[in-house]
């Protein structure tokens, strides 16, 4: 990857593009994850400049007791498998991004999802904090650099500090935590670009 300083990296995608741009140098496979409704769709869906693919199903009452849908009202479908999504950053990055469930029920899914990637983006909703352990788990143990963006809902607590959040999460004091509305184009890529930052300083690698 290549090893441009992150002022440099700028959305340069177009809503509803289908081919790669021609300055597209690296391609890079990144995974936006995180629990049961905590915004992995709607981020891919409001970056994406193709029209993002998505495995949605409506929600059932039987699914209604396994994922709990507290703070979550208006929620009627659930991703059953992935979402898929693509942005170009200017610098000859491009983003594939690969929307994947959380929930250890999920692992086997996870680790054919998660194959080639080189990072993720782990979404957390700071009303159900304990929501993300399992996802957080899977990340960890895949070896992956990643960072963590909390999904800014409107009743989200707003008393948590940095410090207290990281100690929840058990967090490296290294991991990027950034907060975004993933309704938020802007605000999404702006916590897609962390990710960036962090897996370039993980992998630097000489400008080419
Ligand atoms: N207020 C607010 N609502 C949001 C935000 N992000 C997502 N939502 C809503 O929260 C609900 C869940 O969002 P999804 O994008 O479906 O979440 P998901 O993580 O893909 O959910 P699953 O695939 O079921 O795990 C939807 O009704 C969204 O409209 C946000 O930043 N703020
Ligand atoms: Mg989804």
């Amino acid at each position: 990857m290549a090893s441009a300083p992150s002022s440099t990296v700028r959305s340069a995608g177009s809503p509803g593009a289908v081919h790669l741009p021609d300055t597209a140098r690296d391609l890079v496979k990144i995974l936006v994850a995180g629990p049961f409704g905590v915004g992995k769709t709607t981020l891919i869906d409001s970056v994406s400049e193709i029209r993002p693919l998505h495995t949605e199903e409506q929600l059932s009452e039987a699914s209604a007791r396994v994922d709990d849908l507290a703070g979550l009202r208006d929620k009627e479908s659930t991703t059953v498998a992935i979402d898929f999504g693509r942005l170009s950053l200017s610098g000859g990055v491009v983003l594939y991004l690969f929307g994947t469930p959380g929930q250890e029920r999920f692992r086997p899914l996870w680790d054919d999802i998660a194959y080639g990637a080189l990072g993720a983006l782990v979404l957390v909703d700071s009303r159900r904090i304990d929501a993300s352990f399992d996802v957080l788990g899977l990340v960890e143990e895949s070896g992956l650099p990643y960072a963590v963006a909390f999904n800014d809902f409107p009743d989200a607590p707003r008393h948590y500090g940095e410090e207290q959040l990281r100690r929840a999460l058990d967090l490296d004091a290294g991991t990027p935590m950034v907060t975004c509305d993933a309704r938020d184009a802007n605000s999404s890529i702006d916590a897609l670009l962390t990710l960036v930052d962090h897996l370039i300083a993980h992998n630097p690698v000489e400008a080419r």
